[in-house]
């Protein structure tokens, strides 16, 4: 079948222009892959090109080698994505050792996969691993509101996590293994890759500072209702603080634990710390 006649494409479409709906993709903001099914390949497979260059990843994957990914364009904007997805998004292939990829469909007017394909791989790498290949949607998006927190908050994992918990009743059931954070790094290489890539050994989203998110997760439902989650309880988090600076009442530690038992999640203790 035609490559945008695929359901996870259409999937993969529909999350670009849900996440610029939301003000999360100024210009070229963001970045999206999407791991495929095998039956997935299938389908396409006769639709791809496999005569295109191989081009250095810039880190290696091992564990994803052999694998497909639909991926966001360099300097591609969301925006654009509903209009034209086959000069903003391609189809890449990792080769057998996972350090080069090849273009076998899309970027129709030329260039290259999103700068940030260094970290969406390192995570993917480890998500795979860990979720036993469950998950296979990695998103990264320039939330407004968790990034004017961390101009505020301790740039700690376990700060970000509680108050964000604590926010919304639904939080620690949508993200209890928490939200791991990253201190200002460069973007867009190696380096900010593996820092983030160990975070997701433990978490699901991770905050960087000044800049925005990386979710994970296993279709695009899961990793879309989870930026959106964490995003919104950031809001409610800004406009308190916005408010007043201090809390009237709240959600106390005993509460998250009556919470975990009803709910059957498990809440790492180290969040619910006594302020
Ligand atoms: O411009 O979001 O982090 C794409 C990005 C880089
Ligand atoms: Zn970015």
């Amino acid at each position: 079948m035609k490559v945008l006649d695929a359901k996870f494409v259409q999937g993969f479409i529909r999350m670009c222009d849900d996440g610029w709906q939301q003000g999360w993709h100024e210009r070229n903001g963001g970045n999206l892959s999407y791991r495929l099914k095998e039956e997935e390949v299938r389908q396409v497979r006769t639709a791809l090109s496999f005569d295109g260059a191989w081009h250095p990843i810039g880190t290696s994957v091992p564990g994803l080698s052999g694998e497909f990914f639909m991926v966001t364009g360099s300097g591609k904007y969301f925006r654009n994505v509903i209009l034209d997805p086959e000069d903003s998004l391609c189809l890449i292939e990792l080769d057998g050792k996972g350090e080069n990829y090849r273009i076998l469909w899309g970027l129709c007017h030329g260039g290259r996969p999103t700068s940030e394909l260094p970290s969406h791989l390192m995570n993917h790498e480890v998500k795979k691993r860990a979720s036993k290949g469950a998950h296979r949607v990695i998103y990264h998006a320039h939330t407004t509101n968790i990034i004017a927190l961390t101009f505020v908050l301790p740039l700690k994992s376990e700060v970000f996590t509680r108050e964000l918990w604590e926010m919304a009743t639904e939080c620690p059931v949508v993200f209890p293994s928490g939200i791991g954070v990253v201190d200002w790094m460069v973007p867009g290489g190696r380096e900010i890759a593996v820092e983030t890539s160990k975070l997701m050994e433990e978490y699901d989203v991770a905050v960087w500072a000044h800049h925005g998110m990386f979710c994970s997760g296993e279709d695009f439902d899961q990793a879309f209702g989870l930026m959106h989650t964490v995003e919104k309880s950031a809001e409610i988090l800004v406009k308190m603080l916005s408010i007043r600076p201090d809390k009237l009442q709240t959600i106390l530690p005993e509460d998250f634990r009556n919470l975990a038992r009803e709910f059957k999640v498990t809440l790492p203790e180290k969040f619910l710390y006594e302020k």
